[in-house]
């Protein structure tokens, strides 16, 4: 088994902690995606979408998508188990992995792709298009990510962790968000302060150096 990766991208990150907080260790390839590996053989057909990371198995099977990674390691090595361990648990950390996936990242995604330099070029993941960078993007995107800051604050106010009482796949997709929120200087401090408390502590975690 082989993950592919690059060290900066926030989805190659997503498993790293995964992994750290797991204690697996599994072969690395590091892939320059801002050097266009992604698009050369015999990356191009082991993942058509052009993104890392991406797991090739032994029988080569490649299990793209962060979350369908984490997923697969998951079942491998159970425990610590950051997906749940009974049907409430599984659901309810299902569930504020994919409100964060979809109310958060995806905004913040959008906010960033329209916005950095760097992504000029490249608003979509995975592409080489002459799309503009849209500022709109980048105003709406804030926008719909403060909403989404305003709607998981309050959860955060007597709780440890975002969707059970220890850490979960739903924590560190979010760790992400805040960093890209941070990013944005959206007043986390001051606006969201159960958020702020939550993200300084997740920080100290020796999984973030991965
Ligand atoms: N939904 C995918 C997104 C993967 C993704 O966007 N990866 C970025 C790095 S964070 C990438 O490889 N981008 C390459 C590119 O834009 O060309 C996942 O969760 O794994």
């Amino acid at each position: 088994m082989r993950l592919y990766d690059f060290g900066p991208a926030a989805n190659s990150r997503r498993v790293r902690i995964f992994l750290s907080e797991k204690g697996i260790e599994i072969p690395i390839v590091e892939l320059n995606v801002r050097e266009d590996a992604q698009f050369k053989e015999p990356f191009t057909t082991m993942n058509p979408f052009h993104c890392v990371p991406f797991l090739e198995l032994d029988d080569g099977t490649v299990i793209a998508e962060s979350i369908s990674i984490c997923r697969y390691l998951e079942e491998l090595h159970p425990e610590p188990s950051l997906f749940g361990r009974n049907a409430a648990q599984r659901a309810t950390i299902d569930m504020w992995n994919r409100r964060v996936e979809l109310d958060g990242f995806m905004p913040a995604l959008h906010a960033s792709r329209n916005d950095i330099p760097l992504f000029k070029g490249r608003v979509v993941p995975g592409t080489r298009t002459d799309l503009e960078q849209l500022p709109e993007m980048v105003q709406r995107g804030k926008e719909m990510l403060d909403i989404f800051l305003a709607r998981l604050d309050p959860q955060l106010a007597n709780n440890a962790f975002i969707a059970d009482a220890n850490i979960s796949i739903a924590d560190i997709t979010c760790y992400f968000v805040i960093n890209m929120a941070n990013h944005f200087e959206m007043n986390i401090k001051s606006k969201y302060p159960n958020i702020f408390r939550w993200h300084k502590e997740f920080s100290t975690r020796p999984s973030t150096e991965a």
